[in-house]
């Protein structure tokens, strides 16, 4: 008791001392102003399907005032190309092997660090609305409102803190009326981390009624590799089922094809009904993006708001005859990423450093100014968005698929890296949770391409010569890689 009472004497004591100091930290904390980050994320939208990625078959005028007024990543890439794991990446900051969402069948354990529990816990209020897919409620955010699973584009169910509401209408009008809803009710005096994730332009292609008829009398151009007989590459190629039009149900086409089509007939033919609707889709989400940045506009928020557009990964456009993703080729790994912050971004930026989902957590939380997990393991790249690439920035990264033969599209699971011109595979060929057991149908190959010379990965030069040492090099590197990340080989 004694001890205590003359502790407050003393500080009681020394208060007029402190008073100076005390009132020039309150006032740098006020000065301590953080943006707000509306992140908005939609399902397997392609950067080639973005009219500011160059698109040739739409455009997207709304996510492209995004890369006028801000920045444009044009070699951002996913580490795991698939819904569930690439959004548990994103949140954690981790790799698929260490945040234990591997494939489609995995949950996010809720105890798990993530980006929106370190905001929440630094003053920020959060929100999570629209398509989550990680099976388990979600945690650290304030407020969420979530589609069930995959969510249903037409008069879908949401699920709103526990809650399950039908609802009438498009799913992405839907869920960027709940993102204002939650923006106009938030408490103006702190900033806010929303993530407002789309469930277009996923899988079967569901467009509002709006856009019906949208390119209806148009013929959208053909990928260069629609044709792909997948000649010189590994088996996986071969054995996946994701071929435009032969792989397609009736739910993907909404009519039957023309007595007769097969094969490559059946997929020029696929490929027209396919993107017309995948590019109706996409319409939506653009319309929707245009009216979040005019919210931001009209409430004078937009100088201090971090707006980034993203998807969960990449997709095959007919590229290589395909639809959905999983390979580690380049239309399915490389993800659009385009974000505007007038505060510290110069319009108009284009940035072709090697960027991954793994680097978003860190990269928020350095613009918020909360210090970053230990345990995650990527990089801010705010730097990079600035102009100032770090000199030992990353020029490899490293891709792991562990899907093996599931989730209907028989993708073989494989390990590979990108480095800015090559790129080896290693198909491993071990079905997940197999004990070590090798699948005898799908024996472990390597692929290895040479980006500069081949962009669209048509010629597999593995077995080439001139390329022996090449692949001995990548080998090397890829296994330092993954130990890096503390991944262990197949
Ligand atoms: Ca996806």
């Amino acid at each position: 008791m004694a001890s205590m009472s003359g502790h407050a004497l003393t500080r009681r004591a020394l208060l007029p001392a402190l008073a100076a100091p005390f009132v020039h930290t309150v006032s740098k904390a006020q000065t301590r102003k953080r943006p707000n980050i509306l992140y908005i994320m939609s399902d397997d939208h392609a950067a080639h399907a973005i009219s500011a990625y160059g698109s040739k078959i739409n455009q997207t005028p709304n996510i492209d005032r995004l890369a006028q007024g801000g920045a444009r990543l044009t070699n951002c890439f996913v580490t795991n190309s698939i819904c569930t794991p690439s959004r548990a990446v994103i949140l954690t900051g981790q790799y698929s092997h260490l945040n234990g969402v591997k494939t489609l069948n995995d949950k996010i354990d809720p105890a798990r660090n993530t980006v929106a529990k370190m905001l929440q816990g630094d003053g920020y209020q959060t929100a999570m609305i629209g398509k989550w897919h990680l099976v388990t409620n979600p945690a650290g955010f304030d407020y969420w409102n979530i589609l069930p699973g995959q969510g249903l584009y037409q008069n879908p169910e949401l699920i709103e803190m526990g809650k399950r509401t039908k609802h009438q209408g498009y799913a992405t009008d839907l869920i960027t009326d709940f993102s204002l809803d939650w923006l106009k009710k938030r408490d103006p005096n702190k900033p806010f981390f929303l993530m407002c994730h789309h469930k277009a332009p996923h899988r079967e292609w569901s467009p509002a009624a709006r856009h019906a008829k949208l390119f209806e009398n148009v013929t959208i151009p053909e990928p260069d590799n629609l044709f792909d007989d997948y000649r010189g590459r590994s088996g996986a190629a071969e054995r996946s089922r994701m071929r435009v039009g032969e792989d397609m149900t009736k739910t993907d086409l909404k009519m039957d094809p023309p007595p007769g089509l097969t094969g490559m007939a059946l997929r020029k033919w696929g490929y027209q009904v396919y993107i017309k609707d995948y590019l109706r889709c996409v319409t939506a989400v653009d319309e929707n993006v245009g009216r979040m940045l005019d919210y931001l506009d009209a409430e004078k928020l937009a100088d201090d708001t971090i707006v980034v557009y993203t998807s969960d990964q990449g997709f095959f456009l007919g590229d290589h005859g395909w639809y959905d993703k999983r390979f580690m080729y380049e239309e399915s790994i490389r993800m659009p990423f385009l974000m505007r912050y007038p505060r510290g971004i110069k319009p108009g930026t284009v940035n072709r450093d090697m960027t991954l989902n793994l680097d978003f957590a860190q990269t928020f939380l350095d613009y918020a100014q909360v210090k970053a997990d230990p345990e995650m393991q990527g990089r801010s790249f705010r730097a990079n968005l600035e102009g100032k690439t770090p000199r030992d920035w990353r020029t490899e990264m490293y891709y792991r698929y562990w899907m093996h033969l599931g989730g209907g599209h028989d993708v073989t699971a494989h390990y590979g890296i990108r480095t800015e011109r090559y790129k080896l595979i290693y198909f491993y060929g071990k079905a997940l949770g197999s004990a070590g057991a090798v699948d005898k149908d799908t024996p472990p190959e390597w692929e290895l391409y040479d980006l500069q010379k081949d962009p669209r990965e048509m010629r597999n030069v593995y077995q080439d010569a001139a390329y022996s040492k090449v692949a001995a090099d990548l080998k090397v590197r890829l296994a330092r890689l993954q130990s890096s990340y503390r991944d262990t080989p197949a």
